[in-house]
């Protein structure tokens, strides 16, 4: 702190005061109408690991360089922070909160943490490991261990999930310094384990209203009732994926199909090793639709190799040994997967659609008209217009309506005289055209092959063995859509 000391009268008085040092914030009731006039200290600290300026409306605060200044008792000041290229302000600790400008009036010594991130910060910072998902028991813990101090192995044991992008603490401890005052819910300057931490592991084990917020408000806060937390804590925070129906770990066995009904059709579900029966970690899931004559009973196997398969597997039934009706059941595979979704914790933007030859009319049918819940999707002897009950024009409109333009790995037979390879070109091409990022793949085979039939002079792989060996491996490509979001 540093005092000068001004006087109403008499240079003998200001000369004994001048340099004298009172006590902290008091006048010195000196006689003769002198007023003493306290400075307090500013001192303006960055963090993060991006970099940016802060500057003061008043005074020397210009950091850069000068990051603290003294300031008279009562003086309203303002701080701007302003990022260097490839960084994001991500906020203020101390008087001010939030990302504006940090606007108070001070009143005693007075610390300021401005943070920057670079790169910057996605929309739903609490995320904490990257995987696409919030969740209570790896985000929600990240975050309460780091508001209590925990680091090193400490903070991160036993709380990255599965498919996460951040998985060391460096990189964990690095984003959430960057995260820092994203991380002050209630709004009082602070990120408090005890208030803030708590909110967040609250909300995000689906608490809302008054247990939400019961003892958890700091004293100062700006956000105080339940409606303003549960506001701020959803901007910053990805839907969870954590089912509302959540499966019984003893209502079936891992790397077994069986039979799940979701109110319009039975369908077939296997779950790979991999998956997190608590369901706390979200789990990519393919969606199969077989051809004529074919069954859903059946071909989850076809689409469940097992060993580390890293997707849940759902075939749609509900037209075993028959074909599909293309317009009638796209409403058959959204109700599967909705359903799905309320028994197991799937990545809603790892959604991947498949088909054979009539499944594949309609696999195409259902993700242009419903592109945003699915990442892609991968073919087989079909065609992406022809017999879909869609016209190209349509297809491609539906689709543009919501933007998201779909993953797809087309497989063809080079013998296929159902969907003869000219007509597949023309109409995948015209996806190419508008914009998929479509990949063909061509092979020698007929519409329907058993292993070993002879296609093009050679024995084949057969139609089953393609659909493993060219197209499953595709679910691991890394594909995000947009998770039902439009
Ligand atoms: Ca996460
Ligand atoms: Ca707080």
């Amino acid at each position: 702190m540093h005092t000068t000391t001004v006087t109403s009268r008499g240079a003998t008085l200001l000369g004994v005061l001048v340099g004298v040092v009172v006590g902290i914030g008091a006048f010195n009731g000196a006689a003769d109408g002198a007023v003493a006039v306290v400075d307090f200290e500013l001192t303006v600290t960055k963090a993060g690991s991006g970099s940016g300026n802060v500057v003061s409306n008043i005074g020397a605060i210009n950091c850069g360089a000068t990051c603290s200044g003294a300031y008279a008792d009562g003086t309203a000041i303002t701080l701007t922070a302003t990022p260097a290229v490839g960084s994001q302000f991500t906020g203020w600790l101390g008087p001010c909160t939030g990302p504006s400008t940090c606007q108070f009036t001070i009143g005693g010594t007075t610390a300021v943490v401005a943070t920057f991130a670079s790169p910057p910060i996605s929309g739903k910072p609490f995320d904490i490991d990257g995987n696409n998902s919030t969740d209570a028991l790896t985000d929600g813990l990240l975050v309460i261990r780091n508001l209590f101090g925990l680091s090193n192995a400490a903070l991160i044991d036993g709380a990255i999930g599965l498919g996460a992008t951040r998985t060391t603490f460096q990189q964990i401890q690095g984003y959430l310094a960057d995260i820092g005052p994203m991380l002050d819910i209630d709004g009082n300057g602070q990120a408090d384990a005890l208030t803030d931490g708590l909110i967040v592991i609250r909300y995000l084990f689906g608490l809302r209203g008054g247990p939400l917020i019961a003892g958890v408000v700091a004293p100062g806060a700006i956000r105080t009732t339940a409606g303003d937390i549960e506001t701020q804590t959803a901007k910053l925070t990805l839907p969870s994926s954590f089912p509302s129906n959540p499966i019984s770990s003893g209502a079936y066995s891992k790397n077994v199909a069986f039979a799940l009904n979701d109110g319009m059709t039975t369908s077939y579900i296997y779950v790979p090793t991999a998956y997190d029966v608590n369901h706390n970690t979200p789990t990519k899931l393919f969606v199969w639709l077989h051809g004529c004559g074919g069954t859903a009973a059946g071909d989850i196997w076809s689409v469940s190799p097992g060993g580390a398969q890293s997707w849940i597997s759902i075939t749609v039934g509900g037209r075993e040994g028959e074909c599909w009706n293309v317009t009638s059941d796209p409403a058959r595979v959204m109700t599967a997967v909705a359903y799905l979704k309320t028994r197991f914790n799937i990545d809603p933007g790892k959604v991947i659609l498949g088909g054979y030859s009539s499944g594949g009319d309609l696999a195409y049918r259902t993700i242009f008209n419903n592109s945003n819940t699915f990442a892609g999707c991968l073919i087989e002897n079909s065609s992406p217009f022809r017999d879909t009950g869609s016209s190209q024009a349509q297809s491609l409109a539906a689709v543009n309506a919501g933007g998201w333009k779909f993953n797809v790995v087309h497989l063809a037979h080079l013998q296929d005289t159902t969907y003869p390879i000219v007509g597949v070109r023309t109409e995948t091409n015209a996806m190419i055209g508008a914009g998929f990022p479509l990949s063909k793949v061509e092979v020698d085979g007929g519409h329907y092959d058993d292993a070993g039939a002879i296609e093009n002079g050679h024995p084949v792989p057969g139609t089953t063995a393609d659909l493993i060996s060219i197209l499953l491996p595709h679910i691991d490509d890394g594909w995000v859509g947009p998770g039902g979001v439009p």
